[in-house]
């Protein structure tokens, strides 16, 4: 047994190829004391996440299963511990990915011996990313709140239900962000309005405290507290509205990941990254390609961020990438490959999805997969379910998926299903390299067939990879000057189409990969390196998405 971290990603805290590349179970155990306080309560142990599988033991006992690396899960163990006693808590966590597995991945043979292969742009890190958590609470209790909120005038008006365990009475008090209470209501579900309501926007994370409380006469047995932003997001034709205003994205693709720690959630670091956010003028990200840790969607909250919130259900497409980054010889959809099972799994972790963050204000969109095959019959039968699956989950929020380049307009068969389109293009890199003229003709002309669908257009990810430092006149792919370049074509594109209602570029930061021809020590398409100092083109960024021309404003008045 060797010492590790948690949270952390084991891959590159070694430093041999053995244990970066490891796949398979691994192995983790610590000895907990329970408090001595928490006598007669419900002890639980809470996993933010572990990737992809984890299993839980409490001294010798398996006390629950969870598949799916980036979601919480939780386990009952009051009858296994005592308060004042210590315990072996073990979790065994195995992160192989199959065709049943979101994200999917395959293991194959080589001559030195089995590889994990996957379909998709960032290395596997594995391990407890987040924290674990021991948890009490009295025998009645609170197990679920969901709020969804409305705007009438100057009011704002949640709608919010409870579940519990206990037949106690519930009731809920809402106070502002000065401690004041503002509305309050009897019952387990309910509606509450808030006169002269301060409504969450972009750039204005204020907000409310709803607390939940589980009464027994006078006594309060349990009390939960929810932060509760008040906003709408809805879709007129081409627009996205905000609190009925047409809003613009700018922003980027992110990714969890970081030097050493891989995808290990840090604090610090996570305020740098809205720092950068900030400086650079950005008022959007996606959580391509995995649900992230939950500090940073309650950061984006308080920030006033709008997030497109994605499933891990990325790969979902052999054609892609293959022999580059996957592996290659393989059909999508097949009985023997991304099948009812996946579909299942794919279904469940959409509904995790939903289940977690559903409260949240940030989150204005569900991206239910990054790049799957849409183009054929059988992309068309697996996905037409799984958008019915998110809108029971959540009535409130627009439901989409970004869509591949192999998958244009015309050939699309999974779009039709989407309440808006996101599209992942790269005219001027992975083709019409070098040819930025010919980039923006054939990127103009895809987007005028994608504007007769009269849904708005959201630019989820547009990039050019290049290395810092290179610098080349005139500019030349993996050049500073190049990416400059490339974005301002881009950027015209974009000027000159009215459904766009947003642009995220790929990637904020540099980030690693799976080694191979196509990348340079990882993915280097960010406008900030690795360690989040921005490359020249973040300038332009910042010049064009915090001046009074910016897009928001140009297209928006
Ligand atoms: C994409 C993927 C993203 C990749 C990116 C690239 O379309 O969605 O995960 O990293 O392209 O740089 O190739």
């Amino acid at each position: 047994a060797s010492q590790m971290a948690v949270p952390a990603s084991f891959n590159d805290l070694a430093t041999d190829r053995e244990t970066r590349e490891f796949f398979g179970d691994i192995w983790y155990q610590t000895v907990v004391r329970v408090p001595r306080g928490w006598a007669g309560q419900r002890i639980g142990v809470h996993l933010e996440s572990a990737t992809h599988r984890g299993t839980v033991f409490v001294n010798d006992t398996e006390v629950i299963t969870h598949q799916g690396g980036y979601l919480p899960f939780e386990a009952d163990i009051t009858d296994l511990v005592a308060p004042g006693e210590e315990f072996r808590l073990t979790v065994r966590v195995n992160n192989v990915l199959s065709f049943q597995t979101i994200p999917p991945g395959v293991i194959e043979d080589s001559p030195h011996g089995p590889k994990l292969r996957y379909w998709h742009d960032f290395f596997n890190y594995a391990g407890i990313h987040r924290d674990v958590w021991l948890t009490a609470r009295p025998e009645s209790h609170l197990t679920d709140v969901t709020v969804i909120t409305d705007i009438d005038g100057t009011t704002g008006r949640v709608t919010y239900s409870t579940e519990a365990v206990g037949a106690l009475v519930t009731d809920v008090v809402v106070r502002d962000a000065a401690g004041l209470t503002v509305a309050t209501a009897t019952g387990a579900e309910g509606t509450l309005d808030i006169p002269d309501a301060h409504f969450w926007a972009p750039g204005d994370g204020y907000l409310y405290d709803a607390e939940f409380r589980m009464l027994d006469g006078e006594t309060v047995v349990h009390s939960y507290h929810q932060s509760v932003g008040v906003r709408t997001v809805t879709i007129d034709g081409t627009k996205l509205l905000v609190n009925g205003q047409p809003v613009y994205l700018t922003g980027f693709g992110m990714h969890e990941d970081h030097v050493t720690v891989g995808k290990q959630h840090i604090d610090s670091m996570m305020i740098r990254d809205f720092e950068c956010l900030r400086w650079i003028g950005a008022n959007s990200f996606r959580t391509s390609h995995y649900p992230y840790s939950e500090r940073v969607m309650d950061y984006a909250d308080a920030q006033g961020i709008l997030v497109i919130d994605e499933t891990p259900a990325v790969g979902l497409n052999m054609g892609l990438g293959g022999g580059i980054m996957g592996a290659q010889g393989y059909t999508t959809y097949s009985p023997d490959t991304i099948n009812d099972v996946t579909q299942e799994v794919h279904a469940q972790v959409i509904r995790d999805l939903i289940a977690r963050d559903k409260n949240h204000p940030s989150v204005i969109i569900w991206s239910i997969a990054n790049e799957p095959e849409s183009e054929t019959e059988g992309a068309e039968d697996y996905f037409r379910p799984l958008f019915d699956v998110a809108r029971q989950a959540d009535v409130s929020r627009p439901v989409g998926f970004v869509n591949v380049m192999l998958a244009p307009h015309g050939a699309c068969r999974v779009s039709q299903f989407a309440d808006l389109i996101m599209l992942n293009r790269y005219y001027g890199w992975y083709v019409f390299n070098d040819d930025l003229v010919g980039a923006e003709a054939a990127f103009a002309s895809e987007l005028e067939g994608w504007s007769t669908e009269g849904k708005p257009i959201i630019i989820t990810e547009y990039g050019a990879d290049t290395y810092p430092g290179l610098h080349q006149l005139p500019g030349q792919p993996w050049s500073e000057e190049y990416q400059i370049d490339y974005l301002e074509a881009q950027h015209r594109v974009f000027d000159n189409c009215d459904a766009v209602v947003g642009e995220q570029m790929w990637n904020f930061a540099d980030f690693a990969t799976t080694a191979g021809i196509m990348r340079v020590g990882g993915n280097k398409k960010g406008a900030f390196t690795r360690d989040r100092q921005p490359k020249s083109s973040a300038h332009l960024l910042r010049r064009r998405w915090t001046s009074t021309t910016s897009p928001w404003n140009r297209k928006n008045g």
